[in-house]
């Protein structure tokens, strides 16, 4: 049985990139493997947040991880910022980081273009996120592609420390699924879809109402051609939409394409809105009656019970290796 960490920043609604490109995998993880699943609020902080808007997020992210399948009794979920621990060995990690291999990293250049003033946080967040995943000694990180570039850091990070300290943490494996680790956004193919954009009708939020999916879904932009064919080289913007298809459904991308032959875009597109009503609406009914009964606080205490029996002795192991003086 192999060691699984994740998280998703509380920063905005959930969309279906999110769902797509790592939440399908927390759910399938959880069954196999011994799973750790946080909501980093301390990773949603790098940029600034609405302390009401961020109480909201927190418990929206850690109910929509139980609505969409998580079981407590077969993953622990907990909140970062209650496991002390993670802004302990991401200060560690922050000092065995390089300014240039941060300044490398793209989520960071993205995020910072244009700004006047940028927090630190943002800048090395990177490295809070490998201590995030070395306390657990994880295994594999399922993670959509945009976060490759992290976990390479992270692996880069756990084989300087066991270099210079002697062998302490696992090198992790990033676990990214093959169709669906970019969903781009619904106006601009460019750009990855993401939870932050202030672009409304850019993304499918988890928690959108059906006529809302299915008005996003008939503008999203595609080409002036007529072929449902995944081709993400040419046609980026229907292989983008034929990627939430076969996530959304039980056809492969090969049924997708002959069952769309000779049909054009708009009864794909509907077709599609359809689809994604399905797999949202027993979600978003779970959701609800999550939230109405309470019961995330003591979910999310004893996730973070858990998660501390692995992280105290992890970090204990790595302060004593550095040369700390333990109490
Ligand atoms: N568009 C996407 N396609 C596939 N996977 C995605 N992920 C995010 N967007 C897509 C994956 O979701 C997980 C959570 O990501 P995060 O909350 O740590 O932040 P992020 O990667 O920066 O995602 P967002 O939604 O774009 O958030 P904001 O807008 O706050 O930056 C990760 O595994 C990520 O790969």
């Amino acid at each position: 049985m192999k060691r699984v960490l994740s998280g998703i920043a509380p920063s905005g609604r959930l969309t279906i990139g999110n769902y797509i490109g790592a939440m399908v995998n927390y759910i399938k993880m959880q069954h196999e493997h011994r799973c750790f699943y946080m909501v980093v609020d301390m990773h949603a902080v790098t940029v600034p947040q609405d302390p009401i808007a961020l109480r909201e997020n927190s418990e929206s992210v850690a109910a929509l991880y139980l609505a969409s399948g998580l079981d407590p009794k077969k993953a622990s979920i907990f909140m970062q910022s209650h496991v002390a621990e993670h802004a302990e060995l991401g200060w560690l990690m922050t000092t065995l980081s390089y300014m240039g291999e941060l300044e490398r990293m793209t989520q960071f250049k993205d995020k910072s273009e244009g700004k006047d003033s940028v927090g630190v946080g943002l800048f090395t967040y990177p490295s809070l996120m490998a201590a995030d995943i070395l306390l657990y000694n994880a295994d594999l990180v399922p993670v959509g592609d945009d976060q490759k570039q992290h976990l390479e850091l992270t692996r880069d990070l756990a084989q300087r420390f066991n270099q210079r300290f002697g062998q302490t943490f696992q090198v992790p494996e990033p676990f990214i699924p093959k169709v669906g680790g970019r969903i781009m956004s619904l106006d601009d193919v460019t750009k990855k879809m993401s939870k932050s954009s202030s672009v409304e009708a850019s993304y499918i939020a988890l928690l959108d109402p059906p006529n809302v999916i299915r008005k996003k879904l008939s503008r999203a932009v595609t080409d002036s051609g007529k072929e449902v064919k995944f081709d993400v080289a040419n046609k980026p913007e229907i292989s983008n939409l034929i990627s939430i298809y076969t996530h959304c459904s039980s056809l492969s991308i090969a049924e997708i394409e002959a069952k769309y032959e000779g049909q054009g875009y708009g009864t794909f597109k509907k077709d599609l809105a359809e689809q994604v009503v399905a797999t949202l609406e027993p979600i978003q009914q779970k959701y609800h009656d999550i939230r109405a009964s309470g019961e995330i606080t003591a979910i999310l205490r004893q996730g973070a019970e858990e998660a501390r029996e692995i992280a105290g002795p992890v970090l204990r192991e790595a302060k004593k290796k550095m040369g700390f003086l333990l109490p």
